[in-house]
Parts: C-alpha cells; structure tokens; sequence
C-alpha cells in the first residue's frame, strides 16, 4: 500500500458481497456448496419470475428469511472489524454491501449501503411503502401503508432491477482514494465494475477474499484467507498507519 498521509486520509470505499458472511453461517451464490448451485436465478430472482409465480419467490426469499433470523447466525470479526474501521477511520468512509443480510448493521455498521436491497424489508408495488417485515411473505400479506393485497415483494434488487442508491455510490468512488473489495467472485454488474471507476480515479485497490475473483487482476494489494481473519488483520495494519 502507498504512503499514507495520517493528516490528510484517503476517502476510504469498501465493498463486501456473501463471502463476508459466509463464516456466519450463511450461504454464497457461487460457491460450489452456494445457493445458485440449488435454484435457478431464473426461477427465484428475476422480475419476470415474480410475475409468473409469486409464491415460488416469496418460498425462496421465506427460507433465507427464516435462515437469517434463525438461532447462530451472528456478525463474524470481519463484519466487526469493519464496523470498527468505520469508526476509527479519519476520513471519509462509506461501506456498499451487496448481501441483504442485516449482519453489518448488527456488527455497528451505519455508513452502510444496500445496493442489492434487504431481506428483512418488503415494499409494496402498489404504493411503493417499504416496510421491516421479518416473518414470512405472500401473495396475501397486507400491506401495512394502504392495506392492499396482492402487492407485496421482497424489497430486494433481482437481476434485470436498477440497484439502490446508485449515485451515491458513484460519487463516493470518484471521490475515493482507497477501495477495498471483500468477499465476492466480482461476477455481477455494475458491482463488479466499482474497481474500475475506483482506478479511474487513482484510488488504490485492495482485494480481500477466500481466492482470486473475476476481478482479481484490477486490484494492485491481494490478500486471500477467510474473512474472519484477513479482515481483521487488514483493518488493523491500515488504522495502525493513520496513528
Ligand atoms: C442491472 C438478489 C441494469 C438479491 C442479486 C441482462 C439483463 C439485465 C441485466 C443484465 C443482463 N446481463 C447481465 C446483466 C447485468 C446483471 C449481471 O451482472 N448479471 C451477471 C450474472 C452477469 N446485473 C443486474 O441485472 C443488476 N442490474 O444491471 O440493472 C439496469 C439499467 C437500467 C435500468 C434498469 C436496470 C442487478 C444485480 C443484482 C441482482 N441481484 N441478488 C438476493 O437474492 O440476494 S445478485 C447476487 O449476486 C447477490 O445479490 C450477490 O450479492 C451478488 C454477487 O454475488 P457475491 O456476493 O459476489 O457472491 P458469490 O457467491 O458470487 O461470491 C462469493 C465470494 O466469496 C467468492 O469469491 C468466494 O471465494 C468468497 N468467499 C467464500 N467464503 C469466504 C469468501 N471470502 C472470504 N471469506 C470466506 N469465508
């Protein structure tokens, strides 16, 4: 990693996608053991199969719902760390996660963006209300804002859906210095292509993840191991370099 100038910090953006939660106990996409190895992104995770059958949806995002919410599943010491990085971060910070788990909020997290949505919230398609909703969803769960029926979904990004918060993402990696890109294969866009516009803007980029991603060229530091330790251990040698 470059110098750095503990008096004037880079603008620090991370990115962290499934690997992240992987050791608390929740599945990834890609993996071989992953959840797009069970079900077909087409079936479970796409507009248009909303549309063809509701129900197959909602028992797809139910079961995750349930799983997240069960018993054991806790923030790792990689949610920890980042949580304190944000923290203790002198400069601008901003974490983008691409999971719709609550498990960097439950670590602290706050500077936190769900492009990809969340699990624990419904939106309702007729009057757009969004809503924490932890149990299960269906066809016929009212909406809690205009009552009506037969609107409700998960309030998550499915493939082919325009991610959350999108300008605000761009303008803080035109303006980052550092991004850091933690547990995910680098396969889907525009997630994937954050280290790109990081490097336009002469940020210094670091992957951290189990193994090389899609990405893995792009980025100039590397590290690879479980993110329970190699996050930790990253957070740690970058604070120590701001003191
Ligand atoms: C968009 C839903 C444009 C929520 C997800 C045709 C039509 C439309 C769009 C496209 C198209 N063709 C391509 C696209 C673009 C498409 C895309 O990128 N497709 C890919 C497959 C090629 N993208 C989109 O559709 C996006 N929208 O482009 O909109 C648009 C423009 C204008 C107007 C309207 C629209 C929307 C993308 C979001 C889709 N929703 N999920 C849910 O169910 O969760 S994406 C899905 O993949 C998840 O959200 C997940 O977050 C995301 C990325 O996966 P990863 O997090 O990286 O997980 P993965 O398993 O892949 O990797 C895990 C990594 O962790 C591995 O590298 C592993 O080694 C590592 N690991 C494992 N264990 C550990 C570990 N690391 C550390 N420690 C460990 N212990």
């Amino acid at each position: 990693m470059p110098e750095l100038d503990a008096s004037n910090p880079p603008a620090l953006v991370i990115l962290t996608g499934a690997g992240i939660s992987k050791e608390s106990g929740l599945d990834t996409f890609r993996d071989a053991d992953g959840i797009w190895a069970r079900v077909r992104i087409e079936d479970v995770a796409t507009p248009e199969a909303f549309a063809r059958d509701p129900e197959r949806v909602h028992a797809f995002y139910n079961a995750r719902r349930r799983g997240l919410c069960g018993a054991g599943i806790a923030p790792n010491p990689g949610h920890r760390a980042l949580a304190r990085l944000e923290q203790d971060w002198p400069g601008e910070f901003l974490l983008v996660t691409q999971n719709i788990d609550d498990l960097h909020e439950r670590a602290g997290s706050a500077k936190l963006v769900h492009m990809h949505g969340e699990l624990l919230k419904a939106r309702c398609e007729r009057c757009d209300a969004v809503h924490r909703h932890e149990g299960d969803l269906s066809a016929a769960t009212a909406c809690p804002g205009c009552a009506g029926r037969g609107g409700i979904r998960p309030h998550v990004v499915w493939f082919g859906e325009m991610p959350f918060e999108m300008e605000r993402i761009d303008a803080a990696l035109r303006r980052c210095g550092l991004f850091v890109s933690i547990g995910t294969s680098g396969n889907v866009y525009p997630a994937a292509g954050f280290v790109q516009q990081a490097l336009l803007s002469r940020a210094h980029t670091v992957e951290l993840n189990l193994e090389p991603s899609e990405g893995a060229s792009l980025f100039r530091e590397r590290h690879y191991g479980p993110a329970s330790e190699i996050v930790p251990a990253f957070v740690e040698r970058l604070l120590r370099r701001t003191r």
